[in-house]
């Protein structure tokens, strides 16, 4: 079965998606996510001008031979731009052995470990009380465990926070140009607390919590943080420092016993491998997207199974639903898999380009027995949603500083 063709398409359904759709001698084809949220045009032309050209003609079932020349054959390794590239190709020539065995990829990869997959869901408030409002009505449809995220009075705009927009597409999807927020730690420690003093009030301890520190504090921060924090009991503090410095984990590690999460900005096994192996975090949030792929993700997932990490993967509203499938099979089948980041299956645009049968009940995702990742792509409807420059935010400090957002 050779690679006779591969697309790639760019989209923008509410949000920018690049999604790469690998074409056999045989007829048969396979999907892959490579969105890299504002540098999306960035992996458009690795893989067209840099990628595409060496692959046609190779054996589509040769995964691992293809993932090693992408990687190591390229001198210049590692990066989100990459491995985004590599991911893509690398999902959808796991697609494509699926449908060619007639088997959905997760039994390809060792069969069921669970029935289902647990989900964390996002509540997202301007103020305290309406951050639990949306975690109530959560809780109310079934989730178990639930993203507290609450804006930080005195600051216009704070991660996370929807503020005037409808959802997370109109928040990300329209930035012609980086958008420029302030951050301050003092005014966050001083409302930190009572988020989850007050939803430990409210809910007791029958749900669990996450909360996204998006690299902002410094490891000594962090420590503080994740002590003020040890009574209500996280499942986890997620990006409680910035990720290259895999020392700051060494100091947070020595001062607080809440559970520490990082690894959506990782694009290999080396990026986290000192983290996975002194047991300095819990849990791996690596992406398939951003780290090379089911391959890649099936290797951290075993690396992590040995030091007591477990998965917990990246689940933003910029990681397609084709990477939502990816990580359904590797979810279902690693036996160390912690629990799966949840957005929704996003807006009507999205819900018309891509096509599959997952579902979502009380908290749980349930997996599609199609062969392969069992997702489809409409690529007619994509182009009535053209491309459209979009960045993330920037982040300074009250005083200028540019700063982590
Ligand atoms: C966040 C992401 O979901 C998360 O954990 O860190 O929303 C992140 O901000 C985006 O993926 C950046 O593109
Ligand atoms: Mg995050």
């Amino acid at each position: 079965m050779k690679i006779a063709e591969i697309k790639v398409f760019v989209s923008c359904p509410g949000r920018n998606f690049v999604t790469v759709k690998v074409l056999t001698d045989t007829g048969v084809y396979g999907l892959g996510d490579a969105t890299v949220n504002g540098r999306e045009m960035s992996v458009v032309a690795y893989l067209e001008e840099h990628v595409v050209p060496c692959l046609i003609g190779r054996n589509a079932h040769d995964i691992e031979d293809i993932w090693q020349y992408l990687y190591k054959g390229a001198y210049w390794r590692k990066g989100p731009i990459t491995m985004a590239a590599i991911a893509a190709i690398d999902m959808a020539l796991w697609d494509i052995k699926g449908k060619a065995a007639n088997l959905p990829v997760y039994q390809l990869l060792g069969g069921k470990s669970r029935k289902g997959v647990t989900l964390y869901a996002h509540a997202n408030g301007e103020n305290i009380a309406d951050t639990l409002d949306k975690a109530e009505g959560l809780i109310e449809q079934g989730f178990k465990v639930i993203r507290l995220q609450s804006a930080v009075p005195g600051l216009k705009v704070t991660y996370g926070v929807l503020g005037d927009k409808k959802d997370y597409f109109e928040l990300q999807g329209n930035r012609p140009l980086p958008p420029e927020e302030e951050w301050s730690t003092q005014k966050y420690f001083n409302m930190i607390v009572d988020l989850f003093e007050q939803a430990r009030e409210r809910f007791g301890y029958t749900v669990d919590f996450v909360h996204d520190v998006h690299s902002r504090l410094t490891p000594i921060e962090s420590a503080k943080l994740g002590q003020m924090l040890e009574k209500y009991n996280l499942l986890f503090l997620e990006d409680a420092s910035m990720a290259e410095n895999q020392d700051n984990y060494k100091l947070i590690r020595q001062k607080t016993s809440t559970p520490l999460a990082i690894g959506e900005t990782y694009n290999t096994i080396w990026d986290c491998k000192d983290l996975i192996q002194n047991q300095l975090i819990d849990y791996i949030r690596t992406a398939a997207t951003h780290a090379g792929g089911i391959t890649a993700l099936r290797r951290i997932a075993d690396y992590a199974s040995i030091y007591n990490v477990k998965t917990a993967p990246h689940g933003a509203p910029d990681l397609s639903p084709v990477c939502f499938a990816a990580h359904m099979h590797l979810n279902i089948w690693a036996p160390n898999f912690g629990i799966q980041e949840f957005v929704g299956f996003g807006n009507e645009q999205l819900q018309k380009l891509f096509k599959h049968d997952y579902r979502v009940e009380n908290g749980m995702a349930y997996m599609s027995d199609a062969p392969g990742l069992g997702i489809e792509f409409d690529e007619d409807a994509a182009t009535e949603y053209p491309y459209k420059r979009s960045y993330l935010p920037v982040s300074r400090l009250e005083d200028g500083t540019l700063w982590n957002w």
